[in-house]
């Protein structure tokens, strides 16, 4: 299959990311692409191509607007108020505090629309957000023109962003344009399955009142992993949108026994509902090693998961989440993705 990837996404490279009460070099980094593209050319897997310009049409559609324009404005108001640093956000509306109210000061309006500080935006984080947002049309127009599947190597991340908020390193939401995009182009059902470790709680916000698109998950219990605040059983959607949610949260430690098992269980109920094609999110920090999250998958895990995923017959488009073992993140993405062509 082809790769889609943009060089663009250096662009977005903060210095600093808040972990454990410091500021650490950030776990999503631009090497991370590094070992996917020697992969993806050591195993020959398919020719690499330059996305065209983006297509913001998509994503006006399904996101808030006054969000996207503090995604491009954002780093030039927190410069223009004298601001040294990257833009991080101190604070967050609580509980019982006003969530419609959009502050004028640029603190505020990064406390508004962020979700997680530990995601810092950059000079070049909105270009690079873009860039990742084109890889993913190009690889759903080369599946809707009729390819079995296509893989974009989107950086920064998307599954974590909602329609108006950032966080958990991801500003656009990437999977989930692509699954507007198919049902834009016909497709009358859509499943977005995540496999990234963690929850995809901005995938899963985005499509909470749509019948047409299913989010699926399996990831960290969220009363042990980020994102924490969802992806327990119980979220199932409302109005059109209640029922095709489904989601599996699992517990330190879990090996790909029972992972495998949770996937076959999705699979079941993502062909019994009738989805017409199929947008991955590719996350590998299941990985045994990866440093911040804690399922024990290792790599020919990886080449099983992408065979039942293949196995699917669905018209597919992989779109690249998380997965911070640097080195092990090529191996076991495209073992994936060879698994599938399987
Ligand atoms: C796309 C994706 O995989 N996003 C993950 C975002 C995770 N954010 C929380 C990271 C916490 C890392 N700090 C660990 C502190 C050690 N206790
Ligand atoms: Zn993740």
């Amino acid at each position: 299959m082809r790769t889609f990837f943009s060089e663009d996404h250096r662009l977005h490279f903060p210095q600093a990311e808040l972990s454990g009460g410091e500021f650490v070099t950030p776990y999503e980094r631009p090497s991370r692409v590094e070992y996917i593209l020697g992969q993806l050319k050591e195993r020959r897997l398919g020719e690499i191509v330059a996305p065209g310009p983006v297509d913001m049409g998509p994503a006006e559609r399904l996101l808030d607007a006054g969000f996207l324009r503090f995604l491009e404005t954002a780093y030039d108001e927190w410069k223009a108020a004298g601001q040294g640093g990257e833009v991080i956000a101190a604070g967050m509306p609580t509980r019982r505090q006003r969530h419609d109210r959009i502050p004028r000061n640029i603190d505020g309006k990064v406390e508004y629309y962020c979700h997680a500080s530990e995601t810092a935006i950059t000079g070049g984080t909105w270009r690079a957000a873009q860039s990742s947002l084109a890889s993913a049309q190009a690889a759903q127009r080369e599946v809707a023109g009729g390819a079995r599947g296509a893989f974009a190597l989107c950086r920064p991340p998307g599954h974590h962003a909602t329609s108006d908020q950032y966080g958990g390193y991801c500003f656009i939401n990437n999977a989930a344009v692509v699954a507007e995009m198919f049902r834009m182009g016909g497709a009358r059902r859509v499943t977005v399955l995540d496999v990234d470790f963690h929850h995809g709680n901005g995938t899963q916000d985005i499509f909470w009142r749509r019948g047409d698109v299913m989010f699926a998950s399996i990831h960290g219990d969220p009363l042990d992993a980020y994102p924490y605040f969802a992806g327990y059983a119980d979220e199932i959607g409302e109005g059109e949108g209640k029922g095709p949610t489904s989601t599996c949260r699992l517990p330190p430690g879990t090996g790909y026994g029972p992972w495998a098992e949770a996937l076959d269980g999705l699979i079941a109920r993502i062909r019994d509902w009738g989805a017409e094609a199929l947008v991955v999110s590719l996350g590998v920090d299941a990985y045994k090693d990866d440093p911040i999250s804690f399922f024990k998958l290792d790599s020919p895990d990886f080449l099983d998961c992408g065979r039942r995923i293949g196995r699917m017959g669905l018209p597919t488009v992989f779109c690249m989440e998380g997965g911070y073992a640097i080195e092990q993140v090529g191996v076991n993405t495209v073992n994936v993705l060879e698994g599938f062509e399987d």
